[in-house]
């Protein structure tokens, strides 16, 4: 917890509200010197930060979700305020819009029985009605759907492979519909397929239950009793946005790319996963444009990251191979601020997890490490397994790196040691919950993040030395072996215990 002083003039920042945090601070300014790694970190306050996620927080709260998951007020209004602050002649600013399915409302009887059920996103409206078939295993293989499933609904657990595999699969059966359970305690509110839609390979209304629930109506299947479904799924395609903000100057064939992620979860806000990671990146960008760069620097808050890195994802297909030349290095940047943080460096150059990242992401984790040695402070890795939006970035072969302060894991002894906070319980232990809010932020951890963003950011906007040139042959082989590792990875118990 930080000490009560800087929250008490934080409060008197917050007071001040949206407006002031904007307006004039973005006029072009005549006189620029070239960007240094120590002059950006000096422009980093923590009040600023936290006035930032304040207006997140407000803007989350005012909205009748109270939250900023897709699809919602609370996001759209996120990617606008985004957008007003870097909207500057300093920028090209882009909005990339990507459509999707969002959820509203769903029903769910079974023989006339009513059962509490959520929509899932992406999945499309529809309603559906006819007797229901209990998938054997997890329905991850083609295998798993022997028959045709034609006017039944399929009943899936969650679990090993993403849910949109499963519902894909289902609907190849040309099963109507398909009910998802949880294989943990909990609804599965604000559940995704995860899967980026695909014309060729169509989802159908998907509803979710609880575990109990799920294994309830597998109970009756298996003991004989045929079970009749009727479920409706209210949904909406939305138009959400990707923020794509570049520097006007600099070399735009050798760019730093520097993302974070705009949307949270349904549960809350979302202030440290992830409003810590786009605060961070938009005071960085507010306080760039004071300065000249060599190399371009490229700024994207991706939407749907809760969703399964859609946004990012999106992005990334849309490219061609060269404009994905020119992403000399993507950095990315979430859950900045956890309460129980641990300085974590992506193992780009797999010594610590054995996934090694493309050419550029060793050297993109030594960097960190030297920066944070550089002040006395420690660090340890985190598997580089495409968790958050650097995922897609990886397998296109693009160099990428990132820092975490750990989301669900639970910190070591060891770490205990080095960071201090709790051993033994988790880095964020509202994680998902409602209150991920602007009191429950480590803003010492946040700060330093931040200024460790802002050295990497201004040393490649200078320079490129010490980041190997690209190379298409050897991107392309390091892609393939990250498609090779990131299998073996989603066939291990961490993987599957989040899709
Ligand atoms: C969802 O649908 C049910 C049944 O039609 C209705 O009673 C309920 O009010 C709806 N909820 C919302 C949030 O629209
Ligand atoms: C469900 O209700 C409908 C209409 O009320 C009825 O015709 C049907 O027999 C009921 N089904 C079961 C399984 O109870
Ligand atoms: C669904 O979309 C329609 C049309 O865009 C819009 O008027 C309505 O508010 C949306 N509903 C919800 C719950 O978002
Ligand atoms: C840029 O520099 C000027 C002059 O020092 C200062 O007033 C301003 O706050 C700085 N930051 C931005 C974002 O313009
Ligand atoms: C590292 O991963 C490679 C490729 O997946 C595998 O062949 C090798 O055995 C692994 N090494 C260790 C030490 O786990
Ligand atoms: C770094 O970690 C060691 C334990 O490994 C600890 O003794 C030391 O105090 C830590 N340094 C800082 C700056 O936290
Ligand atoms: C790319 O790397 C391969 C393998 O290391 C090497 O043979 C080739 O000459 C390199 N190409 C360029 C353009 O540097
Ligand atoms: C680095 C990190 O912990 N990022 C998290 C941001 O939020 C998403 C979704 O909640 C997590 O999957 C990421 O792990
Ligand atoms: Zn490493």
């Amino acid at each position: 917890m930080p000490p009560m002083a800087i929250l008490k003039s934080i409060a008197a920042l917050a007071a001040c509200g949206v407006a002031s945090a904007n307006a004039a601070a973005l006029e072009p300014r005549q006189y620029k010197t070239q960007v240094t790694s120590k002059a950006l970190i000096d422009t980093l306050q923590i009040e600023n930060l936290f006035a930032k996620a304040e207006i997140l927080q407000e803007i989350a709260y005012s909205t009748p979700g109270k939250n900023r998951v897709i699809g919602s007020l609370g996001h759209e209004k996120t990617v606008a305020y985004i957008r007003s602050q870097i909207d500057t002649d300093y920028y090209d600013v882009s909005l990339q819009g990507v459509e999707l399915s969002v959820g509203i409302n769903a029903t769910l009887t079974a023989n006339n029985k009513t059962i509490e059920a959520y929509t899932t996103t992406l999945a499309p409206a529809g309603t559906a009605a006819g007797p229901l078939v209990a998938i054997p295993n997890l329905g991850c293989e083609e295998a798993d759907f022997a028959e045709s499933l034609e006017g039944k609904v399929a009943l899936i657990q969650r679990g090993t492979c993403s849910f949109g595999i499963k519902v894909q699969l289902a609907a190849a059966k040309k099963a109507s519909a398909v009910i998802a359970y949880n294989n943990a305690e909990g609804t599965l509110e604000g559940y995704s397929l995860q899967v980026f839609p695909d014309p060729a390979k169509p989802f159908v209304p998907t509803v979710g239950v609880t575990q109990g629930q799920g294994e309830a109506l597998l109970a009756q299947l298996e003991s004989g009793v045929a079970i009749n479904v009727a479920l409706t799924s209210e949904a909406n395609l939305t138009t959400t946005y990707n923020v794509i903000a570049e520097t006007k100057q600099g070399d735009h064939e050798n760019v730093i790319h520097v993302s974070g992620h705009s949307d949270s979860v349904t549960a809350g806000p979302g202030i440290n996963d992830n409003g810590s990671g786009t605060v961070s990146l938009l005071e960085l960008a507010v306080q760039l444009t004071n300065f000249t760069v060599v190399n371009a620097v490229r700024f994207s808050w991706w939407t749907a990251e809760e969703a399964g890195l859609l946004g990012a994802e999106y992005y990334v297909k849309q490219l061609s191979q060269a404009e994905k030349h020119k992403i000399r290095l993507l950095l990315d940047f979430d859950m900045m601020a956890s309460p129980n943080f641990a300085y974590q460096i992506y193992d780009g150059d797999g010594s610590a997890f054995n996934l090694t990242g493309p050419t550029g992401s060793a050297e993109a984790e030594h960097e960190f490490a030297a920066y944070f040695d550089g002040i006395g402070l420690n660090h340890t890795e985190i598997e580089f397994d495409g968790r958050s939006d650097y995922g897609p970035f990886l397998e296109a072969g693009i160099a990428a790196g990132g820092i975490a302060g750990g989301a669900e894991g639970i910190k070591t002894q060891e770490e205990f040691e080095m960071f201090g906070g709790g051993a033994g319980v988790p880095y964020d232990v509202n994680y998902h919950e409602n209150g991920d809010t602007v009191n429950n932020l480590n803003l010492d951890a946040w700060i330093e993040f931040s200024r460790a963003i802002a050295h990497m950011t201004a040393k490649y906007a200078v320079s490129w030395e010490g980041i190997p040139s690209r190379n298409s042959t050897v991107s392309q082989k390091r892609s393939e072996n990250y498609g090779v590792m990131k299998r073996a990875f989603q066939r291990t118990k961490r993987y599957q215990a989040w899709v």
